[in-house]
This record gives structure tokens, C-alpha cells and sequence, in this order.
């Protein structure tokens, strides 16, 4: 054996070691949601907040803390389109081994799920917190059908679309993610296929940083995947138009706002970040919506949750998706077509 194929033996054998330890640091799997009690973690605050700025689940949950008023310390969590796989280092890993944001710490104890954790919040948080949940148990029946058409599944994200609007969302979002993923270094969409659980992401990832939106948006799958969830989508909103018609609003309930409103906040908000709200609001018949979604950008919450939490490489994705829409007949037509 020559020196040279020693070092590269060494080398080789280096790598090896060195991704079979960070694997291990990095092994996830599912979690049970709800608190935790059997768990108990470093904090400094009574209530620490681990989440995303654009993940729709963790918008949810800072919505939440704000209508609620409670004050916590906020952690934020990188996903890959906003920088990196933060959500599958070691160090949050520990705190929800799923590999999933958002985490609710509540004196150490976390609590997994983003329904989970605003029912929790809404049940313990603040003596205001409680009118977040209507007390007649038909109302509340009816609030618990709205938070659940805005869930997003761990499993499948996209499953059911028909009786989901929250399974409608990553199709919706697929242009924004292709975007803002110019902007994130190719090595670290890469570091995916070596650790992330679901491989359809890195592969999704980087195909859309090689490629860009008009190469991504001419695939035929994926057209019909973000066409599929358009239809869907659409439909979960003249339901809400009717809702809000039959209640007289200002809520989805009627007078009181409630946690079904904390989600359908940020299921608007995403719909419109994403390009798509204004094209479903030329239907007359979706006017309750508008009012209803800018009823919810006034609260004060909407500035603690949302607006002071935006983040630099989504507003500029977004920007980005705008100008190829107003630019480019090829990329409108695969949108709205
Ligand atoms: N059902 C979970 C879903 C959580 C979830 O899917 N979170 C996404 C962001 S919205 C995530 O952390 N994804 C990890 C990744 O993309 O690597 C919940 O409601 O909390």
C-alpha cells in the first residue's frame, strides 16, 4: 500500500466514524402530544417557546401566547428554507425528538403538537387565556371542526385535502419554498440526505435550487399537486364565507374569538403570503373572508406573533414570487391557469 492510499483509507474511515456519532446525536422519532410531564429540561423561563418564523404550526402557537398575553422567551428555529436543518441538530433534538417545530416548555416540561399546545395554553396559561374556548359545549364542538380543518398532519402533511384546509398548505407554499431556497447554500440543503428522516425533502430542495420556479413549475406532478391543494383550498374558503355569514362575525364563531381563529389566522395569512388570496378573493362570494382577514391583521396580536417575527429570506422569497408572477405569463399561467 503506497502513503496515498493509506491517508485516503484514514480519511475514509474518518468520515465513517464521524457520521455514524453525528447520526446518532441525530436519530428522531414520533412523539405523543401534549405535556410531558415525565420530562424535564433546562430553562430559564417559566414558558419557553421553540419555533419557526414561517412555519405555519408554530405561527399558531405564538398567536396563541400573544391572545393569551402570556410572556415567554422565544427560541428560534431554523428549517432548511430559512437557513438550516436546526430542526434535527442535537441540541433541539432534545427538546422534541420528533424533529418537529413548534415545542412549548412549560416549566420545563414540553408539550408537543401546535393543537395540543393552544388547548394547553387556552386551559393553563393566563386567568384571560380560558375565553379563548367558548364554554357552551356545542360551540365548543363547533370551534374543535375549525382547529381541526387547520391541522397539518406529522405523518402526512398533505393527506386529505377535502376535509383539511391545514393539508392544503404545503401545496399552496411549494412556489414561496422553491424561492426562498435560492438563497440557502447548496451544502446545507445537502447535509439533508445524510440526516434528515424524510428524504423527499433535501431530494425536493435540491432540485428546486438546481432548477428554480420555472423548471419546478412545469413539472407535471408538482402541478398537480399545487393545483389539487388550489381547488381544495378554495373550497375550505366559501366554507368560511358561509360560516361568517350565518354567525355575522366578527369571528368564526360569532362575537367571540376563539382558538379556531388563532389557526384560520394563519391559514389566511400563508394564502396570501403565497400569492394566492387575492386570486381566490376575485369571487364575489368570498367577501366575508376579506373582512374577516383584516379584522384579524388589527389585533395586537398579529404584531407580537407575526409581523415583529417575519423573517429576511421569506420576505424576500415572497418578493421574488410577486415579480416572477407580474413578469413571467409562463410562471402566472402554472400558478392560476
Ligand atoms: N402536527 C405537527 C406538525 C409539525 C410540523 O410538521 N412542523 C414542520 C414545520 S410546519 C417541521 O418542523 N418540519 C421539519 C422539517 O421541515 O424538517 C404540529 O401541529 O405541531
Amino acid at each position: 500500500m503506497t502513503p496515498f492510499t493509506i491517508s485516503l483509507a484514514a480519511l475514509a474511515g474518518f468520515l465513517l466514524i464521524w457520521f455514524l456519532i453525528e447520526k446518532s446525536r441525530r436519530r428522531t422519532h414520533p412523539v405523543t402530544g401534549g405535556l410531558q410531564e415525565n420530562i424535564n429540561l433546562p430553562h430559564t423561563d417559566e414558558f419557553e417557546l421553540y419555533a419557526n418564523a414561517f412555519s405555519h404550526c408554530s405561527r399558531k402557537t405564538r398567536l396563541v401566547m400573544a391572545e393569551a398575553g402570556v410572556p415567554y422567551r422565544y427560541h428560534s428555529i431554523d428549517l432548511i428554507e430559512t437557513g438550516k436543518y436546526e430542526t434535527i441538530g442535537p441540541r433541539y433534538l432534545k427538546v422534541n425528538p420528533s424533529g418537529l417545530v413548534p415545542t412549548l416548555v412549560h416549566n420545563g416540561h414540553p408539550i408537543y403538537e401546535s393543537d395540543d399546545i393552544l388547548t394547553y395554553v387556552a386551559d393553563h396559561a393566563s386567568p384571560d387565556a380560558g375565553s379563548l374556548v367558548p364554554t357552551d359545549p356545542a360551540e365548543r364542538t363547533e370551534m374543535n371542526r375549525w382547529l381541526e380543518s387547520g391541522v397539518i398532519s406529522s405523518d402526512d402533511p398533505m393527506e386529505n385535502m377535502p376535509a383539511r384546509a391545514g393539508s392544503c398548505i404545503p401545496g399552496l407554499t411549494f412556489p414561496v419554498f422553491v424561492t426562498a431556497i435560492r438563497y440557502i447554500p447548496l451544502r446545507r440543503i445537502l447535509v439533508g440526505f445524510l440526516f434528515h428522516p424524510d428524504k423527499k425533502r433535501p431530494a425536493f430542495f435540491t432540485a428546486s435550487r438546481l432548477f428554480g420556479l420555472r423548471t419546478m413549475l412545469s413539472q407535471k406532478p408538482l402541478q398537480q399537486m399545487m393545483h389539487a391543494s388550489r381547488d381544495h383550498m378554495r373550497g375550505h374558503l366559501a366554507q368560511l364565507a358561509q360560516k361568517l355569514e350565518s354567525t355575522q362575525g366578527p369571528w368564526i364563531l360569532g362575537e367571540q374569538y376563539t382558538l379556531a381563529d388563532v389557526t384560520w389566522s394563519c391559514i389566511l395569512l400563508r394564502v396570501d403570503e403565497t400569492g394566492w388570496l387575492d386570486h381566490f378573493l376575485q369571487d364575489a362570494d368570498l367577501a366575508p373572508v376579506r373582512t374577516y382577514y383584516t379584522a384579524l391583521k388589527n389585533r395586537d396580536s398579529w404584531k407580537a406573533a407575526i409581523t415583529d417575527k417575519a423573517h429576511p429570506i421569506v420576505e424576500k422569497a415572497e418578493a421574488d414570487l410577486k415579480k416572477a408572477i407580474a413578469t413571467d405569463s409562463k410562471i402566472a399561467k402554472a400558478l392560476y391557469g
